[in-house]
């Protein structure tokens, strides 16, 4: 019934002036809610959408975890093996679990390194790869007495899927890389022959791709106030970098040898 007078519509709760028939306007507001409603709810469920996407794309656009970048170092006395020269290092077979192969220098993501390609003629259990660098050959003798700490990088790669993981998944990774090494240094037993010096042990790892990333090694004459370092009268002062415990087919690989001096500077290469 049309009516000229004021309406309270219970809606919105508003009173409607107009003269319009009651039902009208409850009509009217009704729709206008219904409106309100079903544009609240598409853009809760555009917006919902869109996240969606954006959760999506976020997920997607996640970077894959990328494989390790091998070291550049920046000291300009680093042994980079970038002039293709290893003629100071040799493998060592002094036993019959010392690890066949050969040396070479490759190319790893651009940057060359030393790499000792292990043969696989030697079981993996027990298995030592072995590698000698000739300081004397690298620095000259006159300078093997200030040598107090030599650092580097180390590398594996796996040749074989047999690595297990804890999911029981067969992967081609190196897994477990320990690697440590020794010198025979200045001071001499009572034979006359110079002593040996063990270096500190490292430990790394890589267990998502074929080649690790760098293990920095950092071996230190902490006896050197004994005699417990090279002197200048050695022309075999050779260090050794073995690698043990390896948990699948691998080879291994060094750059960026560094030798430092007491005061922490490092020393120049021949
Ligand atoms: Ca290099």
């Amino acid at each position: 019934m049309p009516s000229d007078e004021g309406v309270f519509c219970k809606y919105c709760l508003t009173f409607k002036a107009v003269p319009f028939v009651k039902g009208d306007i409850n009509l009217n507001c009704t729709k206008f809610f219904a409106l309100v409603f079903f544009t609240v709810i598409s853009v809760f469920f555009a917006s919902c959408s869109k996240d969606g996407i954006e959760l999506s794309e976020t997920a997607d656009s996640t970077p894959d975890k990328l494989p390790p970048v091998p070291v550049e170092c920046s000291d300009p006395n680093a042994l980079t093996f970038d002039d293709d020269d290893f003629s100071f290092a040799k493998v060592i077979n002094d036993d019959r679990e010392s690890a066949e192969g050969e040396l070479s220098v490759v190319e790893v993501q651009g940057n060359k390194m030393l790499k000792f390609s292990d043969d696989m003629t030697v079981p993996l259990k027990g298995k030592v790869q072995k590698i000698s660098i000739n300081s004397a050959k690298i620095l000259g003798t006159e300078r093997l007495p200030d040598v107090r700490r030599i650092e580097f990088d180390l590398y594996a790669d796996a040749t074989a899927p047999d690595y297990v993981n804890q999911d029981g998944n067969s992967m081609q990774v190196p897994g477990t890389i320990n690697f440590g090494g020794g010198t025979v240094v200045a001071l001499t037993d009572s034979k006359g022959k110079g002593k040996w010096y063990d270096f500190a042990e490292h430990e790394g790892g890589e267990y998502d791709f074929e080649m690790s990333g760098a293990v920095h090694g950092v071996f230190k004459f902490l006896l050197a106030e004994s005699g417990m370092c090279w002197s200048e009268d050695m022309d075999d002062a050779n260090f050794l970098i073995m690698r043990w415990g390896s948990e699948n087919e691998s080879n291994l690989y060094i750059d960026n040898i560094v030798f430092y001096d007491a005061d922490g500077n490092s020393i120049p290469v021949r």
